[in-house]
């Protein structure tokens, strides 16, 4: 069932590589009384919130992507990172009858009712970004990253690293439930194990940057200089880190090594600084493949079940070349 075909990256901004699984008919014949006639597409894109850098950039692209000029009438919703909130924002679109619905999905469980009514109501759903724990078939396509392979590639460069000599670490996660933190841990762990780093803790800060702050806080109170190494689930939550890291008088980078997802401007401009050590990307730019999915869904037209967009990673050097010509 999995038949691996790698898809030029000319969809994309920065010829990134996109790797399709799977064949799944579309979602069925166009739906929803949206459009009243007209070719126009009315999409509802529930968003999980603004958490991020990384957040920004991939609404920012969705919101170019699914442009009047490129036929679409967006309707956006942002959570807040409330999953409640998100269920009644899809809920919503289903009552205004839009011919498609996106979902980037705050967390990966509960979607099962709310998927089954779009189903019912003939609206088709393409996640974006996330994924969900509801069967395959309450969606028609899902466009994404590999995060499992992200937390391994970031294992993999710690372990590399740091894995022979005694090493103490701490771990700022995602939001609880998201696929993002479940499969970022996952792949981190495996890559790690049987190494000598020791997990001296590891809680959320939902990846925010004043979350990741203030819990970074609370391991430098309560481990102080015992610290050597952190793992942050993305950028944002590295770089709040990185302020209670310098009041506390140690310097980031050097006293403890930083590891973070994403590569986002900001957090690229700290690894080049050298007050981060190594970052894996995790590409925000997916408006353009979503909208093509939706217009494809929408036109009756078989997609595949998956796009999976290829990641890169850098070290301080590397990411001191790339920096200016990062598009976000
Ligand atoms: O890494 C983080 C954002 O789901 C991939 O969500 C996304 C993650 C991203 O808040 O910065």
């Amino acid at each position: 069932m999995k038949a691996n075909k790698i898809i030029a990256g000319a969809a994309l901004v920065g010829a990134i590589a996109l790797t399709a699984t799977g064949c799944a008919g579309g979602g069925g014949a166009a739906a929803g009384g949206g459009g009243g006639g007209s070719d126009v597409i009315t999409v509802g894109f529930a968003q999980t919130g603004s958490e991020s850098g990384w957040r920004s950039a991939n609404t920012e692209s969705m919101k170019e992507a699914f442009s009047e000029a490129n036929g679409f009438n967006l309707i956006f919703n942002a959570a807040d990172n409330k999953p409640e909130a998100q269920i009644a924002a899809v809920r919503s679109f289903i009552n205004q009858g839009v011919d498609a619905i996106v979902l980037a999905p705050i967390v990966t469980d509960g979607w099962d009712d709310v998927l089954k009514e779009a189903k019912d109501a003939n609206i088709p759903v393409i996640l974006e970004d996330r994924t969900v724990s509801a069967s395959e078939d309450l969606y028609a396509s899902w466009v994404g990253l590999d995060f499992k392979k992200e937390g391994e590639t970031a294992g993999k460069w710690v372990a590399d690293n740091f894995g022979s000599t005694p090493t103490n670490m701490v771990v700022l996660e995602g939001t609880t439930g998201s696929s993002a933190a479940t499969d970022r841990a996952e792949g981190f762990n495996s890559a790690i194990s049987g190494t000598d780093i020791k997990v001296l803790d590891s809680q959320t800060g939902n990846f925010t940057r004043a979350e990741g702050k203030t819990v970074m806080e609370g391991f430098l109170q309560k481990y102080g200089s015992q610290i050597n190494l952190l793992f942050a689930h993305n950028d944002d939550m590295g770089l709040g880190a990185l302020e209670a890291i310098k009041a506390a008088g140690l310097t980031p980078g050097t006293d403890i090594k930083i590891v973070t997802i994403d590569a986002v401007k900001d957090g690229m401009t700290a690894l080049s600084k050298g007050e981060f050590n190594y970052i894996v990307e995790c590409n925000p730019l997916l408006g353009e493949k979503a909208a093509e999915i939706v217009k494809k869904v929408v036109a009756g037209e078989s997609v595949d079940k998956s796009y999976i967009v290829e990641d890169q990673a850098f070290d301080q050097e590397q990411a001191a070349k790339v920096l200016d010509s990062r598009p976000y």
